[in-house]
């Protein structure tokens, strides 16, 4: 792992930089993307920043697209892909392969080693607190609106509004200097956290599929015909998972979509019980506390749901 320091000298070095984020970006993945991308626009206005990808945006209204860069201007460019340290996660892996050279800001459990100039932390809530205090070890005013932000947004989304206990003093003292920028809190936790009538009322449908049989556990298997008739899109209804949480007394949760026929990912959850070491059986992962597993057929599903029944039942 480099410093703060050393991975800023590095990206001097180069006048092309590219950010590049996770396939399926959620807000934290774009909002250490654009909260870097802005900052370094700023601060180094002579190089060309880009912050690229493959994949529309998630809410465009408030984020941009990512910007197409040829691969021939790759060539001499440094690449930094944020909230993601596997390779197969990375949207853009063409041009990640192209560039010269390499680097990452990740906070999950640490997967591939794809570069010596890294930076992960996975004791942290989101990686755009790391981004946060990466621009905070620079920046001695308060950063501008357009870059406080998106990392505000990701620093929420994945603390689940500081409410999870990823979350730490750490968490609050980047969030503390964000809101220098004078945020708007409520528009942005809004801009996070509500959603459409469709979405609402396919939440409600998912608390009425959900099995309650065991305690301590809950699990849906949300089927096409579940989300098809609401018109939502099958990312943002699995992200829906976080409604069980709610739930008193609840130890342990997931989610099983189907996303092609008969292929289904799942996102599992608990407030303090390790289940990534289940998610990783079937190729998936992420945090302890919160993985996902992608395409498992509907018998691994059953699988899964077995060894997380065994789990809260100790
Ligand atoms: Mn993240």
């Amino acid at each position: 792992m480099k410093s703060f320091d050393a991975l800023l000298n590095k990206i001097e070095e180069y006048q092309t930089i590219i950010i590049l984020r996770h396939i399926h970006p959620d807000y934290d993945a774009l909002g250490a993307q654009y909260g870097l991308a802005r900052w370094l626009q700023r601060r180094y206005p002579q190089k060309r920043i880009v912050a690229s990808g493959h994949e529309p945006s998630i809410a465009p209204s408030f984020l941009p697209n990512p910007e197409e860069i040829s691969l021939e201007d790759c060539v001499n460019a440094l690449a930094i892909a944020v909230d993601t340290s596997n390779y197969s996660r990375i949207d853009g892996k063409d041009i990640w392969d192209t560039c010269k050279e390499r680097m990452f800001f990740d906070h999950h459990v640490k997967g591939d080693s794809l570069t010596e100039y890294e930076y992960v932390d996975e004791h942290t809530a989101s990686c755009s607190e790391i981004i946060t205090d990466f621009i905070r070890t620079f920046e001695k005013e308060p950063v501008a609106l357009e870059v406080a932000e998106p990392l505000y947004c990701g620093i929420i989304s994945d603390s689940i509004r500081f409410s999870i206990n990823t979350t730490t003093a750490y968490t609050l003292k980047m969030a503390s200097y964000l809101l220098e920028s004078q945020l708007d809190i409520n528009k942005l936790n809004n801009q996070v956290f509500s959603m459409s009538v469709n979405l609402y009322r396919f939440s409600n449908h998912l608390r009425e599929i959900a099995n309650y049989d065991t305690k301590g556990f809950v699990y849906a298997i949300i089927n096409k015909e579940d989300y098809v008739p609401y018109h939502v899109e099958a990312g943002p209804a699995k992200a829906k998972v976080n409604v069980f949480g709610e739930i008193r007394g609840i130890q342990t949760w997931a989610v099983f979509i189907e996303e092609e026929d008969g292929v289904y990912s799942a996102s599992l959850r608990s407030h303090s019980m390790t289940i990534s070491d289940i998610a990783n059986q079937f190729g998936g992962g992420g945090h302890l506390c919160a993985s996902g597993i992608s395409k498992l057929s509907r018998s691994q599903c059953d699988e899964v749901i077995e060894l997380l029944k065994q789990r809260v039942l100790g």
